[in-house]
């Protein structure tokens, strides 16, 4: 039986690689961080199967307690503060998590493994936010990085961390440089949530509007679900790299207002949703479109939900969360 230690078990992609790799048999440890965390129960609800351990990004001796006790032959590091919006406002701990994170978590696996480190497979979580003022249309994984946000650096930093550690100690470290990967489980501080929470309120009288940002940035959106699943082809090749997840595809803000409440038959939305400054950035991402050619060849790996089924899979499954709550 294989043993994987998932670092982010809290988030989207953490329940969801959790699902996948217990289905393949594994057993799965997830790391959570602080004293009496809510997330706890939430974890144990959704994904019963795993072994939560405590530990801390930003605490080495705490990871390398985690590493001796769950003994993974594979790390997935998901864990992040991954909220761009927030970065510029607290850079330093941006800063310190999810960046100088990764090194933590990389430096624990070479100092517990010591001589046997082909024994343990490591995975990054990359972001195609290090791309931000995006220098090639598609970008690709030899696209040169111009991150835009304190979230953007610090994913610079781990993912070239991640290329150095492969690169000076033959560790067997890969980087998934994931484009925007949504689903139901996705937070409602994400623009598709926010929306797809916002619709499904909207209809059911629940709410008279939506207050957003920048309305005309563009996103390559896929289905976390298909994501997860291209970080384990990823540890299963002989050799580790790094790989772009995307879709190919791109849609603006707009589009997904469009689409959203296409699905709860309203058409003429422009009453319903207002602009803020306040949720616009600093310093935006315009257009992001991912090039996944290399995953489909290397790993076989192809996105299987669209766009619009992805919005559409949201929507119900707000709309029925939203009336559960409103009857009780
Ligand atoms: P992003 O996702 O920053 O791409 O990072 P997010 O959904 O927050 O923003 C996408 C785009 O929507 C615009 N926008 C708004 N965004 C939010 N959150 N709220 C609003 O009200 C709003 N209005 C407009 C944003 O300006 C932006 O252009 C996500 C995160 O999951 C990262 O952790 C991950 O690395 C990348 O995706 C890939």
């Amino acid at each position: 039986m294989k043993r994987a230690l998932i670092t982010g078990i809290t988030g989207q992609d953490g329940l969801y690689l959790a699902e996948l790799l217990l289905s393949k048999g594994y057993e799965v440890f997830g790391l959570i961080r602080g004293q009496n965390n809510p997330k706890f129960s939430l974890v144990q609800r959704e994904v019963p199967g795993v072994k939560l351990l405590t530990g801390d990004l930003t605490d080495i001796s705490s990871l390398l307690r985690a590493l001796k006790a769950s003994q993974p032959d594979e790390i997935y590091n998901l864990g992040a503060i991954s909220f761009v919006a927030y970065s510029w406002e607290n850079a330093e701990v941006t800063s310190d998590v999810t960046g100088k994170g990764v090194l933590n978590m990389l430096e624990a696996v070479r100092l517990w493994a010591g001589d046997d480190l082909s024994k343990v497979r490591f995975y990054q979580a990359s972001s195609s936010e290090m791309f931000g003022k995006v220098q090639d249309v598609p970008q690709r994984e030899s696209t040169l990085l111009w991150p835009r946000s304190p979230y953007g650096v610090a994913k610079v930093f781990g993912h070239y961390m991640t290329i150095n550690y492969r690169e000076s100690y033959g560790m067997h470290a890969s980087s998934g440089i994931l484009f925007n990967h949504e689903s139901p489980r996705r937070g409602p501080e994400f623009v598709t949530r926010k929306i797809t929470q916002a619709v499904a309120r909207i209809k059911l009288g629940l709410q008279d509007k939506v207050v957003l940002g920048n309305l005309d940035a563009q996103r390559d959106w896929g289905f976390a679900g298909d994501y997860v699943d291209a970080m384990w082809r990823m540890l299963q090749q002989p050799t580790a790299d790094d790989y772009v997840i995307a879709t190919g595809e791109t849609h603006s803000i707009r589009e997904l207002l469009e689409l959203a409440f296409s699905y709860v038959g309203i058409s003429d939305w422009s009453e319903l949703v207002e602009q803020d400054p306040r949720f616009m950035r600093p310093a935006e991402v315009d257009l992001l479109i991912g090039d996944p050619s290399k995953a489909r060849e290397v790993l076989d790996w192809k996105p299987s939900v669209s766009f619009a089924e992805l919005i559409r899979m949201m929507v119900e499954s707000d709309l029925a969360e939203q009336s559960a709550s409103a009857k009780r």
